[in-house]
Formats: structure tokens, sequence, C-alpha cells
């Protein structure tokens, strides 16, 4: 039998790995392989020893804290999420599903439970896109999406690349194409991760467990007008590539509001205006487009809608526009027997709880893609993340890993799904 998980760990855990911020001032930021993110990881890997778990990291520097079971020679279980920010983020994005993984598996390990498989809490490298603007790159080359090659061409706004990154931390890079993980290696995995929407709040339930998380599709747009003189050039006169990108953006933002799929978004986000003075029409605008969908058939629909109103654009605006496409995600389907285990470990200790999706994208978007895969939710206050307002109370982390401990040991002792 398992004791109840301890909010006052998760809370000091969670605290402590927020000193590790640029941004003190305003929110955490804590940008992949800078100094508090590094720091962060050597404490995250001393507090995983301390709970005698054995601790590995890959050659892209995902995190393994491994709990021995009785035939460590299974496919081990996963939990595990990440500690890396978007910037002048809050604290809970990430860093709960890494704690509460952690608590998790003191509370296993704590009640002498017998258990086969292994289990795993790992901390997965860059979940966020602010260092190289590509999401997931720890899972993602784990799904095998991301080779060496690939680091190469990564670069951030300083121009150093990934692979250069990597290296000078020491990574063995020798041993990057070790990283991929083969179907069957794992046997499940299950991410317990804050909510960021309202949804539980507004029903006044304590738990979610998703069924279906959405994947991304990231574009940087460049528009090219005419830059010219904000007073000498008449209204008919003008190839406004400001005017013409607002345009684009009330678009995209009614195509999202039209969509047919269960779940949709769609967001510019960051606007680089060229040269960005106030008497001087606009030559040159730079925009991001990020576009979520549960499916990806009615992504694609969007995408192909909103192309053709881009060319309409051009034709009455006389702008150019160039639309590079970062990356086309795939939304991933929670598998449905982990869903029911969760489902029944919420019932067993009279937790209610729904069912739902994750408009967020995680890390387990890409391990589902070896191994089957679930979340559990917990509440986001007014529904808010990527922001220093971002907060959950400590003890509905603990109950969402009261409900990933049960879960996670019940998957241990299961010799199939
Ligand atoms: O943007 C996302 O969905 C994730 O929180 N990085
Ligand atoms: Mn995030
Ligand atoms: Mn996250």
């Amino acid at each position: 039998m398992l004791n109840r998980a301890k909010a006052e760990n998760i809370q000091n855990w969670i605290e402590k790995i927020n000193t590790y911020n640029s941004t003190p001032e305003f929110g955490t930021t804590r940008v992949l392989f800078t100094e508090p993110e590094i720091a962060a990881r050597e404490y995250v890997k001393d507090e995983m020893r301390k709970l005698g778990l054995a601790v590995r990291e890959d050659s892209i520097g995902n995190i393994f804290g491994t709990l021995v079971g009785n035939n460590p020679e299974l496919a081990p279980v996963w939990t595990g999420s990440h500690i890396d920010t978007v910037l002048n983020a809050g604290m809970f994005d990430g860093m709960a599903g890494v704690v509460g993984g952690m608590e998790a598996l003191r509370l296993i390990k704590e009640s002498g439970v017998n258990f086969d498989r292994s289990i795993e809490v790992i901390v997965y490298t860059s979940e966020e896109p602010t260092r190289f603007g590509l999401c997931c790159l720890g899972s993602r080359a784990m799904a095998g999406h991301l080779t060496l090659e690939d680091t190469k061409k990564l670069e951030d706004k300083d121009g150093k690349t990934l692979e250069s990154v990597l290296k000078e931390l020491g990574y063995n890079l020798n041993k990057f194409e070790d990283i991929p993980v083969k179907k069957g290696e794992v046997f499940a995995a299950v991410e317990l991760h804050v909510e960021q929407n309202n949804k539980l709040e507004k029903k006044g339930l304590p738990v979610g467990i998703v069924k279906t998380i959405c994947a991304p599709t990231n574009f940087t747009v460049e528009v090219t007008g005419c830059q010219s003189h904000a007073g000498g050039t008449s209204m008919e006169d003008r190839r406004d590539a400001y005017a013409a990108s607002c345009e684009i953006a009330l678009i995209l933002e009614d195509l999202a509001l039209k969509c047919s799929s269960e779940y949709n978004t769609a967001t510019v986000g960051r606007v680089e205006v060229i040269p960005n003075a106030v008497n001087v029409i606009p030559g040159k605008v730079r925009f991001s487009i990020d576009i979520r969908d549960c499916e990806f058939e009615t992504k694609v629909e969007l995408i192909e809608e909103l192309k053709k109103e881009i060319r309409k654009i051009e034709d009455k605006r006389g702008v150019q526009v160039k639309l590079i496409n970062e990356n086309n995600d795939i939304p991933m389907k929670c598998d449905a027997t982990i869903l029911n285990i969760l489902r029944n470990s919420c019932e067993d200790k009279g937790i209610p709880y729904d069912v739902m999706i994750s408009g967020a994208y995680h890390d387990s978007m890409f391990v589902g893609e070896f191994t089957p895969v679930a979340m559990v939710f917990v509440p986001s206050k007014n529904g808010i993340s990527h922001s220093p307002e971002e907060w959950t109370d400590f003890k509905d982390i603990a109950l969402g890993v009261d409900v990933l401990a049960k879960s996670l040991l019940e998957l241990a002792n299961k010799k199939e799904l």
C-alpha cells in the first residue's frame, strides 16, 4: 500500500529548482544549457541520487533516474517531464512532472512493495523551443526525428549550434546515434503536467486524464512590401508589410475559430517590424505562426486554406509573403489501457477526474511514437501558464502524484498492456 504523496516535498523541490533562474525580477527563465539550467540539472541529479536512483544521461542531455525493479532486464516504465522554460515563465510547467515523478518513485521505494519492471523518471532535454526554435529536442531525438546532422543546423540567436554547445559541455556525440529508443524498449510512459488551461478549475476537478496531445505546426512568415515615408506616401500607393501581416493574423484567427476539430488553436506570438520606426511604412515584417490541433488532417486543411488567403493578400496589397515551415508535428492519441489504469487509480482513491485533450504539446507527444503513453493533469489557477502568474497548489500536485504512483506501480507489475 502506498503512502500519500507529500506536498511539502514537492514544494521544496520546485522552489529550489526555481532558484536557478536568469530573470528572478520577472518570473522564471531557465533556457537550455545556460548557467541556471545546467545548475538545475545538477541539483535534480543529486536529488535523484539521494532517493537511491541510478542516474545517467544520454548524448543530448536527457537525464534518467532509475528505481531498479526485481527484473531489470524487462522494459522499464517511464515518467518525467522537463525543467527548461519559456522566457519569464512560471515555476510549474515541466517541473511538476519531474518533481512529481521523483515523489512517486520515493513513495514506491518507501512502500517496500515488490515490482518487476524498473521505473525511470526522465528529465527530457529542451521541451521548450526557447533557445533553438524547435521544441522537444530530447524526446524528438529519442523518437529518431533529430539526428546529429540536425544539431549542426540548429542555431541560437548568437549563431551557436546545438552541436557546438553539446560538445562544449562534454556530451559524447559519438554516442548520439544511441539516443533513439526502439519500440518495445520501454513498456509504458505516464507524464504528470499542469493543465495550462482552465477546464479543471472551471469544473472544480483536481485531476485530468489526457486522451489526446495536440501537436504544433510552426512557421516563420516573412512579408515584404515597400519601405516608404509615413506622410509622403498616399494610402492608395502603399505596400505596407505590417498591414498585410495584420490581415494574415486575423484570417488565421478566423480559420482557427471555424476549425471543425475538437481542439485547435492558432497564435502569432512574435513579431519583428523593419525598420520599426514611427514615421516609416514597414517594408518587411517577420512573424511566427503556431498552430495546434488534436487532428492532423484538420490542421493540414487549415494551413492549405491559409495559404490560399495569403495569395489573395499578396495580389491585393502588392506584397510578397514567404512561409518558412519549422516543424509539422503529429498529434498523439494516448493508450486506452493506460487511460483505464489512470481512471481506476482515481476511482479507487475517490478522486473525481475528467478525460481531456491537451492543447499544449509535451514530450509524451514524441515518447508515444515508441511506447504507449498517457498523461495526468493537475489544475492551473485561472488556466494561466507560460507566465509568472502560473500557479498550481502543491496539494493538487500531490493528489496527481498519488494517482501517478499507483498507476506506475501497476504498470511495473504488468506482463503486457
Ligand atoms: O508550447 C507548448 O505547448 C509547451 O508548453 N511547450
Ligand atoms: Mn511550456
Ligand atoms: Mn511543459
